[in-house]
């Protein structure tokens, strides 16, 4: 099943424009209104987010070790909180039921990638498959490169939320995470873990690699939330 991007841009600018009513609310418009610049649809409304540029080409970003990994040796453990901990084969993913979606991919140095169409597993069905258990509230993900993240289950689990295998009709390459990396197209890409390993769920929340680091830890691109 495809869904339409737009629909979620429209999304991220209802959240936008209910901001700016809050901050005009507070008297606060002023310096700290993000502003809508950048590209415009055929509507008018910005395509993009605030402060985000569009790139034709995907740059790749990461701590510059690109582990080596294929169906063979990667695999996907899934803790914490659920009833059944598991660790996925390749095999045992990919009978997971698979999905097909378009998205766009926001980075915080200011690039996005529009109408990305990716192949994979919704990270809600695999944590339900793996059943959750009372009190779970939080992620944490861990990569094979020692790189780290954390996010809000209820972001985790948004029907958009994937852990993909599949680029624009191509296996995912190494550089970019391959054999399989998660997106999160409503948050900055950093919340994005390539090579993704374990998926730990949790009841308190602990920071990532970048959320250690200054990165905001809700990393709204429509609310240009960017850095802590
Ligand atoms: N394992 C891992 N995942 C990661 C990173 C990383 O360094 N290691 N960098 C993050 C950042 S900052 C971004 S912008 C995206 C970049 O993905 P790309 O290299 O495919 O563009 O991956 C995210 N996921
Ligand atoms: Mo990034």
């Amino acid at each position: 099943m495809l869904y339409d991007p737009n629909s979620k841009r429209i999304q991220g600018r209802q959240k936008l424009a209910e901001y700016r009513k809050a901050l005009q609310d507070k008297q606060k418009w002023e310096g700290e209104m993000p502003m809508g610049e950048g590209e415009l649809n055929r509507d008018g409304n910005p395509k993009v987010p605030p402060g985000q540029r569009v790139t034709e080409n995907w740059p790749v970003l990461d701590l510059g070790v690109q582990p080596e990994l294929d169906e063979i040796t990667w695999n996907l453990t899934v803790s914490g909180l659920v009833k059944n901990v598991k660790t996925f084969s390749w095999d045992e993913f990919m009978a997971l039921p698979q999905v097909e979606d378009v998205s766009d991919f926001h980075c915080v140095t200011s690039w996005s990638r529009m109408d990305n169409r990716w192949q994979g597993v919704r990270f809600r069905d695999i944590v339900n498959h793996c059943e959750l258990l009372p009190g779970a509230k939080y992620v944490y993900i861990k990569a094979y490169d020692t790189y780290s993240t954390n996010l809000p289950l209820e972001e985790a689990m948004k029907e958009d939320v994937l852990l993909v295998h599949n680029w624009e009709g191509h296996p995912i390459t190494r550089d970019h995470g391959g054999p399989v990396r998660m997106i999160t197209p409503q948050l900055y890409a950093w919340k994005g873990a390539k090579w993704i390993g374990e998926i730990v769920i949790r009841d308190y929340d602990e920071k990532g690699f970048w959320e250690k680091r200054g990165y905001s830890n809700n990393a709204e691109p429509w609310l240009n939330d960017r850095y802590s």
